[in-house]
């Protein structure tokens, strides 16, 4: 069975949103994946940051690849629009509804498999052009759904399940997505919650591509000690750089007693991050020194994790394209069929 509705009772006290709203509003079908997946913990993560950012589920859009990390966004926001694409072709769909309708929040959900193995390519170009998103790969470094090959995450010399050896160097998804030219970049962990609400919460505020890796052991396959996507690895060698609060604009802000170390960081669309800084000298707007202390710390076996890079001031690929404010399916006959004067005016322009 892969799918089960769940059911629609609840209790009356449960707490609203500003819009009305309960948690359970955000919920999506009763999930299917392994008990203790990674990936279970990040819908929950997702639905919770939602509910208290007080973003109407009709106004997100979901859209995923092929994976049992594709398959989550059925887990959750079940009152969203969703679009279950193909294996890592995600990215150049989400472009397209992002272009044809600016409105909307657009949730990237991805594997490891799906954007850094068959999905690279798209992953690079959905970056570097600044779609305006939230792009989440759920990272366990093992394709789970077939059963256990390696991904392209895969730590080198690791043993998979049915013994063979993974030769190959592991891409770094964060190093890449620094390169590539994603304006918020960040590392979770399934198992913090209360590192990853935040970071998805200042994602979803940011305007441009934000791109959150999140470390999701595979419990099926990759969960075995020498693998760096298991719980108790990355339990033991999780380095955060910064812890952070989200605070939205609506929200009072509120005075902090105590304020070493602190960095505020303005969010175009009126949010304020707040980071509480735990490795010395660590600055997330400096994209080379993010690239140093991620290639230091990894020499050194550890999972840096945290919001490594944020630039509020970037813009998007709207920007960058000067469209319309307007849904394309809201355009009415005069705006999209100007007439014969309007098409020889434009003509005459580029003679
Ligand atoms: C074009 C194509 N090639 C291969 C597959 C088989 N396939 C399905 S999911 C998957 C890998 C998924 O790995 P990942 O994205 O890491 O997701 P996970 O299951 O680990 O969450 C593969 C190879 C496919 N569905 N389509
Ligand atoms: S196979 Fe792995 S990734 Fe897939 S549901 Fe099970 S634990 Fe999660
Ligand atoms: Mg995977």
């Amino acid at each position: 069975m892969t799918y089960l509705a769940k059911p629609k009772i609840h209790h009356p006290d449960l707490p609203v949103n500003a819009l009305g709203f309960t948690r359970r509003d955000y919920e999506g079908a009763v999930s299917t994946l392994c008990a203790g997946c990674g990936h279970d913990s990040i819908s929950a993560a997702i639905i919770q940051s939602l509910f208290e950012l007080d973003v109407a589920p009709h106004r997100v859009a979901k859209l995923s690849g092929i994976g049992c990390s594709s398959k989550t966004p059925t887990y959750f926001l079940g009152n969203s629009h969703g679009f279950n694409s193909v294996h890592g072709r995600m990215p150049s769909v989400l472009t397209g509804a992002a272009l044809a309708n600016r409105d909307l929040v657009y949730l990237g959900v991805s594997g490891d498999g799906d954007s850094a193995s068959i999905g690279l390519g798209q992953f690079a170009h959905v970056l570097r052009r600044g779609v305006n998103m939230v792009y989440i790969v759920e990272n366990n470094g093992v394709y789970g759904l077939t059963k256990g090959q390696f991904s392209a995450t895969a730590d080198k010399g690791s043993k998979s399940k049915r013994g063979a050896t993974n030769a190959d160097e592991p891409i770094d998804m964060v190093m890449l997505a620094l390169t590539l030219g994603a304006t918020f970049v960040a590392r979770g962990f399934s198992g913090d919650k209360g590192q990853l609400v935040p970071l998805i919460k200042a994602a979803v505020e940011h305007k441009g591509a934000a791109f959150i890796d999140v470390v999701s052991p595979c419990v099926a396959f990759n969960n075995h000690p020498g693998s760096t996507k298991s719980y108790d690895y990355v339990r033991a060698h999780n380095e955060a750089v910064n812890r952070l609060d989200f605070i939205a604009e609506r929200a009072p802000i509120v005075a902090d007693p105590a304020p070493g170390g602190m960095q505020e960081v303005l969010l175009h669309d009126g949010g304020t991050l707040r980071l509480r800084k735990l490795a010395a000298d660590y600055d997330p707007r400096d994209k080379i020194d993010a690239m140093t202390y991620l290639e230091s710390r990894r020499a050194a076996g550890e999972v840096v994790t945290g919001l490594l890079y944020v630039d509020p001031d970037q813009g998007d690929l709207h920007d960058v394209l000067g469209t319309t404010h307007t849904p394309l399916n809201a355009l009415r006959d005069a705006e999209l069929v100007p007439g014969a004067n309007a098409l020889a005016a434009f003509n005459d322009s580029l003679r």
